[in-house]
């Protein structure tokens, strides 16, 4: 096994097992017929040819190593996705009162959206993972965004591939224009989700009785074929 995939081990395993915890949150609130304030969650191990572009940009040695650690906190990555902007508060509250994660910073992007116009809620955890060798703690970096925001840094980030991260002027005013919009369509969805939430929870369970009328039901069930 390479230097490298020993030291990315535990990374690895951090982030699938905090997407199981997180993914768990959210049936927590299904079973309990509760909206969830997560709509989904992703989580990825930094590329390595990622880690080598943030390191020069750092200007640390491009080598597993602690300095490598410690700087870069985004090696594990989860991503957790809000319908609402008002579910982002409700999360980073469910993240601070867990005791298997310890919260070392937060940086509202939400608030204060970066000059871009990408909007989010970062928390940077450590988190502690059992190896064969003992306890190591693993720094994590857990995005909270809604799917407004999502959408709009999952296009900014591809077309930073297409423009290597120098935008022609007009490009990053229509984006700035774009990430406003999307803050907007937030803000609107804010003011009617008890109108959505309704409908929301009308539809699960009309999706889910079993007594649901259709046209040419004999006795109000499905029917039978
Ligand atoms: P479930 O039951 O739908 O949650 P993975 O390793 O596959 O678990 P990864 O690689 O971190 O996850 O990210 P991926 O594959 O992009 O997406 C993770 C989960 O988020 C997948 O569900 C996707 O279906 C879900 N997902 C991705 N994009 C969207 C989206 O736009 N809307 C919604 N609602 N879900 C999305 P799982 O894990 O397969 O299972
Ligand atoms: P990738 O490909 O997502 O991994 P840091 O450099 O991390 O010590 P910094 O730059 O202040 O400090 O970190 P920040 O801005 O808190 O978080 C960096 C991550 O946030 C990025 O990771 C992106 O995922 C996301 N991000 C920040 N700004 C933008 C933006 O303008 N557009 C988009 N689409 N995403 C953004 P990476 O490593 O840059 O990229």
């Amino acid at each position: 096994m390479g230097q490298w995939d020993r030291f990315l081990a535990p990374y690895k395993q951090a982030v699938d097992e905090l997407k199981i915890k997180f993914k768990g949150m959210r049936r927590l609130y299904e079973t309990d017929n509760i909206n969830s304030p997560i709509e989904f969650v992703t989580g990825r191990v930094k590329p390595i040819a990622s880690i080598y572009d943030k390191s020069l940009e750092k200007g640390i040695p491009f080598e597993p190593s602690d300095e490598l650690a410690r700087e870069l906190q985004d090696i594990a990555g989860l991503r957790m996705m809000c319908q609402f902007v008002g579910d982002i508060e409700t999360v980073v509250d469910l993240l601070r009162n867990r005791n298997d994660l310890r919260i070392v910073e937060e940086k509202d992007y939400i608030s204060r959206e970066k000059q871009s116009g990408y909007r989010s809620y970062h928390v940077i955890v450590e988190y502690p993972v059992q190896t064969i060798n003992g306890e190591q703690l693993i720094l994590a970096e857990i995005q909270i965004r809604t799917l407004a925001m999502n959408f709009w840094a999952s296009i900014e980030h591809s077309l930073n591939y297409k423009y290597k991260g120098v935008f022609p002027d007009e490009i990053k005013l229509r984006l700035q224009r774009a990430a406003e919009a999307a803050f907007q369509l937030d803000e609107e969805m804010s003011q009617i989700r008890d109108e959505i939430q309704e409908a929301q929870a009308y539809f699960t369970e009309f999706k889910d009785s079993p007594r649901t009328h259709f046209p040419g039901d004999q006795e109000g069930g499905r029917t039978k074929r």
